[in-house]
């Protein structure tokens, strides 16, 4: 067996390991964060479960951090007073970002985790099976449930070789996105494997399992290995070390072979992480912004190479340069060692241990900006100014480019070191532990507002088609999340004046005034984050249906588990046929769902008649005739 196989195997529950099958597996431990965790714990609330049933579970304090009026503060009392009275973990606001710290405090090999953040498979890079899903799914399987998913395809991706100087994990995980492209991941998980995999520590194999999201993968997976036991033992926890590794002649679905000594620095160019050049072919691009850190590039390590680069220079005059270390133990550690002295000293703006610009809480670039970012994603306006134009690259890259103005690729210089700790710092205090706060009572600000609730699917289902959407549309387009628009993450209501703003800032008011319709989309629809908003939010506006040539793994799920039916073109080719306004109509919903896996929908604007696929296991159709899931665990307490 590969690992991948052997991870799932110690963990079924449900179903036959065949890809495609649809599996149960349980869940060892989940967590979530700020920004959908409000939502996660409503809907874990109305669950009606006392203490969680994981082994451990943590709610991160990460995303919203910028408390500009007081919808934040509420969200983060609420999270903290629901998390500690239902058992779980609260890493408080200012620890740091939950993937790091997770990594950091928590993570261990041969376990299960699964977060309500599409970066959670961070953890891949610590042989755990880590999984980015909906708060509902999360909410699920704190209460005990299983993870039900595809049985993924696995595919081998041999690293062979060494990296060369100040080139980086960063830059492999560019080049699996520059040959599979951002769908090109969806229903597998990457396997690592191969010499090259040696000389990767841990927090490199966790930037490279952080990216597998932008692939579209389920996640991605490292061996736990002699690095993985040092690293453990130098968090303290070297009693959480169990190895792993592919069994002699593991047989894989597909592969591909990266050789490390040949890999340049490269820059994924703006919109998308998938659009990825050698940096030498950008050197004539002035710089107005630099961001150092996210989820995927804020380790200690990263941290320690960017001071060296930075130490005894200065930010070139025309770049702003931002640094947020990504948890609070890599802060205290740069702060004891001088290198936040260097960075400071440099010019470079620190900022705390958190989400920050990468979700556009703050450092908004100016107009017209060129942006570049050690960050995952580079999707049109994520960055709260749509007209800036974001890159994405390595640490090494990112510091180069600080000092000179222009992007500059890393290796021209000589080689710069990261500092590997034998012992890092630990101070877990700001992990409240909920044996220690017994009498907590569940503080509700009115920023709290109820999530819609979705009804039975109906019989006979008709609307219009409110807009018609090209490839690779994003949550970010559905749902967009910025510093105005974060803080009502708990406000659906709010929220959906701003659907699918950034492709037609009309549709949210169409939708209200025909009271709801279909979205007409193309391939890999609702790629990106976990945020479960891009399907409440169409859920409140009406939205029965979305219509695309294909759809993103978590984004799919979470259509379902609100009652909204993703609907695969039969021939993709069909999309052409609907326009913007055309009246779709689809008779006796109910009926051809039992039936079989295919819908009719008639545009009755030209008559066409588009057959449309969903395939849904046995348990998923029961969920989608009741409604959604809570709607279909209701029915079921009920009976
Ligand atoms: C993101 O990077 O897009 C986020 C913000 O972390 C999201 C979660 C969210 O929208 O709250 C994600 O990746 O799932
Ligand atoms: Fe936070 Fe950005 Fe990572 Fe999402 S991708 S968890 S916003 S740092």
């Amino acid at each position: 067996m590969n690992i991948t196989e052997k991870l799932i195997k110690s963990h079924l529950v449900s179903g036959e390991m065949k890809a495609g099958e649809e599996i149960g597996i349980k869940i060892d431990q989940t967590l979530t964060q700020d920004s959908t965790g409000t939502m996660a714990y409503l809907q874990f609330e109305s669950m009606g479960v006392e203490k969680v049933r994981t082994e451990l579970s943590v709610a991160y304090i990460d995303h919203n951090t910028l408390q500009s009026g007081f919808e934040n503060a509420d969200d983060h009392a609420y999270i903290q007073s629901v998390a500690l009275k239902h058992g779980i973990r609260v890493s408080k606001p200012g620890n740091g970002i939950c993937h790091q710290v997770h990594l950091e405090r928590f993570s261990r090999p041969g376990k299960t985790l699964i977060g309500s953040d599409s970066h959670t498979p961070t953890c891949g890079g610590m042989g755990m099976l880590a999984i980015g899903a909906g708060g509902l799914d999360v909410a699920l399987a704190m209460g005990g449930a299983p993870l039900y998913l595809t049985m993924p395809e696995v595919v081998k991706v041999e690293l062979k070789g060494r990296l060369a100087a100040n080139t980086s994990a960063k830059d492999i995980i560019l080049e699996v996105l520059r040959r599979l492209t951002v769908k090109g991941g969806v229903g597998k998980v990457m396997e690592y494997c191969g010499d090259g995999v040696l000389s990767l520590s841990v927090p490199e194999r966790a930037t490279i399992a952080n990216m597998g999201a932008e692939l579209g993968a389920t996640s991605s997976v490292f061996p736990s290995d002699e690095t993985t036991r040092e690293f453990l033992r130098a968090q303290g926890r070297e009693a959480d070390f169990v190895p792993l590794a592919a069994d002699e002649g593991a047989s894989y679905d597909d592969g591909i072979t990266i050789d490390l000594n040949i890999l340049r620095p490269l820059a994924a160019c703006p919109h998308s992480p998938d659009s990825v050049v050698p940096v030498s072919e950008l050197s004539d691009i002035k710089v107005d912004q630099v961001c150092i850190g996210s989820c995927t590039n804020s380790s200690y390590a990263d941290m320690t190479k960017v001071a060296a680069i930075l130490k005894g220079k200065t930010v070139h005059p025309s770049v702003s340069l931002t640094i947020s270390p990504g948890s609070r133990q890599v802060l205290t550690m740069l702060s004891k060692s001088g290198a936040l002295a260097d960075m400071i000293s440099a010019g470079a703006r620190v900022l705390e241990c958190a989400c920050g610009p990468c979700i556009g809480m703050g450092q908004s670039p100016r107009t017209n900006a060129v942006s570049v970012r050690t960050f995952n994603r580079n999707f049109y306006a994520r960055s709260g100014t749509a007209s800036a134009n974001v890159y994405l690259v390595s640490p090494e890259t990112a510091a180069f480019t600080a000092l000179n103005g222009t992007l500059t690729d890393p290796s021209r210089f000589p080689q710069v070191f990261a500092q590997t700790p034998d012992k890092f710092e630990i101070n877990d205090n700001l992990i409240l532990r909920p044996e220690d706060h017994p009498n907590v009572t569940v503080v509700r600000g009115p920023n709290i507002k109820p999530f819609p609730e979705s009804s039975k699917l109906s019989k006979n289902i008709s609307g219009k088609a409110l807009i018609v959407c090209g490839d690779n549309i994003t949550t970010d387009h559905i749902m967009p999340s910025n510093s105005k628009l974060l803080p009502y993450r708990s406000n659906i209501p709010y929220l959906s004046d701003y659907c699918l703003d950034p492709v037609d800032p009309d549709f949210s008011e169409r939708a209200k005034k025909n009271g709801g319709g279909f979205i007409i989309a193309g391939s890999n629809y609702g790629q990106g984050s976990s945020r479960e908003h891009a399907a409440l939010v169409p859920l409140y506006l009406g939205i029965k249906a979305v219509l695309a040539v294909s759809f993103a793994r978590i984004h799919r799920s979470n259509l379902i588990n609100n009652g909204i039916m993703p609907l695969v073109f039969a021939d993709a080719s069909d999309k052409d046929k609907i326009k913007e306004g055309d009246e779709l109509f689809i008779a006796d919903a109910p009926g051809e769902i039992i039936s079989g896996d295919t819908i009719t929908v008639l545009d009755k604007t030209n008559g066409a008649k588009i057959t449309a696929v969903m395939e849904l296991s046995p348990r998923l159709k029961k969920v989608m005739l009741a409604g959604g899931m809570l709607a279909d665990i209701a029915a079921k307490a009920e009976k």
